[in-house]
């Protein structure tokens, strides 16, 4: 039995053979942190299997080869790849990805029969993730076995990926709404055996954050070894329901980048990581290259056709752009008063908006210098009025800003023609 601290958060106080009082733990104190990994995980990285179950998604072996590498530059422990059985370039994606030497271990998901896990063994993945349906919708609708079959059937695969020498993960597709005596009861028995991780899978995305933590409390009681989660997005919960899982002792997080998967996905790597820097910073920090989210991000949205959201966590367009002249202010003389995530640990800048009904005389100070003109505070404040008015009439552009600021800037006294040349980049405001 595996696991890098799942024997942690299995046992509480170990006893001791000498004499005297033994610490007992107190039955009252809130183990939550004892149990939580949310300083402390690793990342499973499935854009090339769940992400290659996206709508949209074609990769081509030269892309998934850059993904990959990107993945690994970035820092992610693990990459998951789709099933060498998928298809015959799907095997040899899978062989070429696994001869690159990449420091993320490859892994390959493959459904819990012995063909499978040859194939997968022949492909050169360095570990096998197994999955199995074990809710009764999946049991009797989709493959009709029996939880004696699956358990005697998991027992079989996971001794022949050991005996290769693989590690090994076992999940149960829909564990959600799988009954919960045959779940543990499973898990129990493959952990006895030797898995290196037993996966819980929101296959449906139907668990709330609490759900989440109960089942995983549960089981951290019930196995030895790592736990891995996958938790899909249909209810918005997929951020949530990672975050819980770690702070009940789970070990690992599936996700894919921008979330794209079956469906509308599952965890997107980028929320994700912006998630555990505000709780983990100094780990998160240390682990991954934060700076690499956006050119990752902008790599698979173009392969697979999409662009990022708007609201997206650390990349929409506007995650860090300030507009009300309440916020713009604050944001002006200490960034933390409105922003919990620093742009700049993720390569970006923020924008302070100038050019809205909203916008306040701080902010158009700021771009009256970055324009490299001079004015008074009151004259500042007359030229954010003339603004406010024109953009009370129409929505206006940095630009229709920018030459009301410059024509009111010529109308003062004892201004010629010539003196305005600063730059005209939107305002961006660096340090906190
Ligand atoms: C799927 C399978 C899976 C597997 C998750 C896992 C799911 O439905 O395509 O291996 O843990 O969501 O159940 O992605
Ligand atoms: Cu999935």
């Amino acid at each position: 039995m595996c696991g890098t601290n799942g024997a942690n958060g299995a046992n509480g106080v170990t006893g001791s053979s000498i004499a005297g009082p033994v610490p007992r733990p107190n039955p009252y104190a809130n183990t939550s942190d004892f149990l939580s990994n949310v300083a402390n995980f690793k990342i499973i990285e499935s854009t090339l299997r769940e992400g290659e179950q996206f709508a949209n998604a074609y990769f081509d072996t030269e892309t998934k080869i850059k993904i990959a590498k990107a993945l690994d530059a970035f820092g992610v422990d693990y990459i998951e790849l789709t099933s060498p059985v998928a298809s015959e370039q799907s095997f040899r994606d899978c062989q070429a990805i696994a001869k690159l030497g990449l420091k993320a271990k490859i892994l390959t998901h493959i459904r819990c029969n012995l063909d499978d896990a040859r194939a997968a063994v022949e492909a050169g993945a360095q570990g096998l993730d197994v999955v199995i349906g074990t809710s009764s919708f999946l049991r009797e609708h989709s493959h009709g076995k029996d939880m004696e079959y699956i358990t005697k059937t998991a027992v079989e695969v996971i001794e022949y990926i050991k005996s290769q020498g693989l590690e090994v993960r076992f999940s149960s597709e829909d564990s959600f709404r799988s009954d919960l005596v045959d779940l543990l009861s499973l898990y129990k028995k493959v952990d006895s055996v030797g898995v290196n991780r037993v996966g819980i899978a929101d296959t449906v995305g139907c668990a709330s954050p609490r759900q989440v933590y109960e089942l995983i409390r549960t089981l951290r009681g019930v196995v030895s070894c790592d736990i891995e989660t996958h938790f899909h997005n249909d209810t918005g919960c997929s951020i949530a329901n990672a975050y819980c899982a770690l702070e009940a002792g789970a070990t690992h997080v599936d996700t894919s980048v921008l979330g794209i998967g079956e469906r509308n996905g599952i965890t997107p790597l980028g929320g994700f990581l912006a998630r555990m820097v505000v709780s983990a910073p100094e780990y998160v920090k240390s682990k991954y290259k934060l700076n690499m989210i956006k050119e990752i991000e902008d790599m698979v949205a173009e392969a697979v056709q999409v662009n990022t959201p708007f609201n997206n966590p650390i990349t929409g367009f506007c995650a860090f752009t300030h507009k009300a002249g309440i916020h713009a202010k604050a944001i002006l003389n200490n960034p933390s008063t409105y922003e919990i995530l620093n742009p700049e640990d993720f390569g970006l800048t923020r924008y302070v908006h100038f050019a809205s009904r909203l916008t306040g005389w701080n902010a158009v100070k700021t771009r009256v210098g970055q324009l490299g003109l001079t004015m008074t505070d009151d004259q500042v404040k007359e030229v954010t009025a003339k603004i406010k008015a024109l953009a009370d009439v129409r929505p206006i552009a940095i630009d229709d800003a920018d030459s009301i600021i410059r024509t009111y800037h010529l109308s003062l006294p004892g201004v010629s023609q010539n003196t305005s040349n600063g730059t005209s980049e939107p305002v961006a405001v660096n340090g906190a």
